[in-house]
């Protein structure tokens, strides 16, 4: 195995001042630029004291130079963790106080409010959008190191931290195996070669927008037209210099809504790839009949990176999820028994493979609990195998909402809410949105008189994230409950179905 550090460097070697980052408005990096900016990266880590197993904690906005200390941590043996440019101080605490990480990179605008993490232990350096800050004027500095430390298919490449259904985020440990075997894997299903031009619009604190698509390119020697958040109109103009697109389903709706989308705007791509959450079968065909495309959906999880996808050549059928990649095992089991169960029967998918991650990170009961004896991992996602072979996801036995692409988990929110003042008691659910697939929504009992949505939605500002955070919270008497005393969350989404149908609140 070679990881994808030693895969980017061989195809620099190949690819030299071909651009790898294309910007509007900005200068264009070469291979041979980024490989350069890698080396002194890794040598200014080095510097700061990151040795083989650290954790590099990294928040800052999207940059190819965020790509590149990703590239120069797997390089030193380090540990990547990404964080989502949304969590606020409160969660950040909880994330480096659970990875202890040697070196913690955020963005120079934050610098005031993380410098008391800055000790012996922890190195507090910044990165901005446009190279400014700290870290890379240490770079420049730096002696470059070529050599890297020798990483085998088991050792640890990443931690990302998912949602956990205890409210409590788990950090998924990711090695080099698991990140260059899914990469081949796609480059080889996919078709992706050098020749590509990818429009990567996607977050890189995530799966899909890291070790999909940039993994992708860097591996490929591709260009990435690097942009900093997804537009829609930008989006179709830059399609006749581009030959792929990878995005979350809001990303096709948000396209769908564009006058210009049309036969003619995608002429010249090759493929759309969407993924993350469920594209619905009306959308899919929706966007055949626009576009003369066939949206290749594919699934996968931060666990597992990536599981299943719908041919290249062959079926892409709305609605599916397609096929277990070359080297994946897919199993559907009983969720009471775990025993497997026939083609075309509902149950719960469980996977294995070189792509299944190792753990999470020191929780070993929790991994325990996710994990079969024989080694598959239960992805918490229903589904079956249709007699095409091909997967479809039905639903979920996990209590998640996946709002625009991102994974929220009910618990947090309701902890969160259930701390204010005033509050009795509170649900969250996922409601169908016309946009976000799913917006995240609470249901929330007062204690008395006097609470008001709005002022809940103000007291979770600073706490939660802003896209965890309800987009409307419905005030109710009492929640419903089943005999057990559970809370009935299927009748609640039942009773509020359509509350965002005609909006895009
Ligand atoms: C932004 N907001 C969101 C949100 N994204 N709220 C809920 N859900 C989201 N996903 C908030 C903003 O803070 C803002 O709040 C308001 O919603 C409107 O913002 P916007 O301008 O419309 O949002 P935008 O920046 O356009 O982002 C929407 C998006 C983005 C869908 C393009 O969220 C996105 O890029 N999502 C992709 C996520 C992703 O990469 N997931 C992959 C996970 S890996 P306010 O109140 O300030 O207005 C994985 C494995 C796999 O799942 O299989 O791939
Ligand atoms: P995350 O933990 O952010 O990686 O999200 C993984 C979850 O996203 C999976 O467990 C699924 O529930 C969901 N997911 C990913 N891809 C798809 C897809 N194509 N269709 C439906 N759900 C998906």
């Amino acid at each position: 195995m070679q990881t994808i550090h030693e895969q980017f460097v061989q195809t620099a070697e190949v690819m030299q001042g071909k651009t790898l980052f294309e910007r509007p408005g900005q200068a264009d990096i070469s291979f041979l630029q980024m490989r350069e900016t890698v080396e002194r990266l890794a040598g200014a880590l080095t510097a700061l004291g990151v040795s083989p197993g650290d954790r590099v904690a990294v928040q800052v906005e999207k940059s190819p130079e965020a790509i590149a200390l990703y590239l120069a941590t797997l390089q030193v043996g380090g540990i990547f963790l990404p964080l989502n440019t949304a969590y606020t101080g409160a969660e950040i605490d909880y994330f480096i106080g659970d990875a202890a990480p040697r070196l913690f990179v955020c963005d120079p605008a934050q610098a005031e409010a993380h410098s008391h993490r800055a000790g012996d232990a922890l190195a507090v350096e910044t990165l901005g959008a446009q190279a400014e800050g700290s870290l890379m004027a240490r770079a420049a500095e730096a002696t470059p190191r070529e050599d890297r430390h020798p990483c085998g298919p088991d050792d640890r490449a990443a931690i990302l931290y998912t949602s956990g259904t205890t409210g409590r985020s788990k950090g998924a440990v990711l090695t080099h195996g698991n990140l260059a075997s899914n990469t081949e894997a796609l480059l080889d299903c996919w078709r992706f070669t050098a020749e590509d031009r990818l429009i990567h619009a996607l977050p890189i604190f995530h799966t899909h927008g890291l070790f999909v698509a940039a993994n992708m390119a860097l591996v490929a020697g591709s260009t990435m037209i690097f942009l900093t958040k997804f537009d829609a109109e930008q989006a179709i103009d830059l399609m006749e210099r581009a030959t792929v697109l990878m995005g979350v389903p809001t990303f096709y709706t948000r396209l769908m809504k564009s006058e210009r989308l049309s036969r003619e705007t995608t002429g010249g791509m090759r493929l759309f790839v969407s993924g993350s959450a469920p594209l619905l079968a009306e959308d899919h065909r929706a966007f055949t009949d626009r576009t003369g495309h066939k949206i290749l959906e594919r699934y996968g999880m931060t666990e597992t990176c990536m599981i299943a996808s719908n041919l290249y050549e062959g079926d892409r059928i709305a609605g599916a999820v397609g096929m277990a990649l070359p080297g994946i095992s897919i199993r559907i089991t009983d969720r009471e028994t775990g025993a497997e169960l026939p083609q075309c029967e509902i149950g719960l998918i469980e996977v294995k493979g070189p792509n299944v991650f190792e753990g999470y990170w020191n929780m070993p009961e929790k991994t325990a609990a996710e994990f079969r004896p024989d080694g598959f991992f239960i992805t918490g996602d229903l589904g079956m195998i249709g007699e095409d072979g091909y997967l479809r996801i039905v639903g979920r036995d996990k209590d998640l909402v996946i709002s625009g692409g991102y994974n929220v988990y009910p618990k947090e929110v309701e902890e969160a809410i259930d701390a204010l003042p005033g509050v009795l008691e509170s649900a969250v659910i996922g409601l169908p949105h016309p946009d976000l697939g799913e917006a995240v929504t609470a249901v929330v009992v007062p204690k008395g008189d006097g609470l008001e949505a709005d002022s809940i939605r103000a007291a979770l500002e600073g706490t939660l994230a802003r896209f965890k955070q309800p987009k409307r919270v419905i005030l109710a008497e009492a929640l419903p409950r089943n005999v057990m005393g559970k809370v009935q969350k299927a009748e609640l989404r039942k009773t509020h179905a359509d509350l965002y149908a005609k909006t895009m609140a």
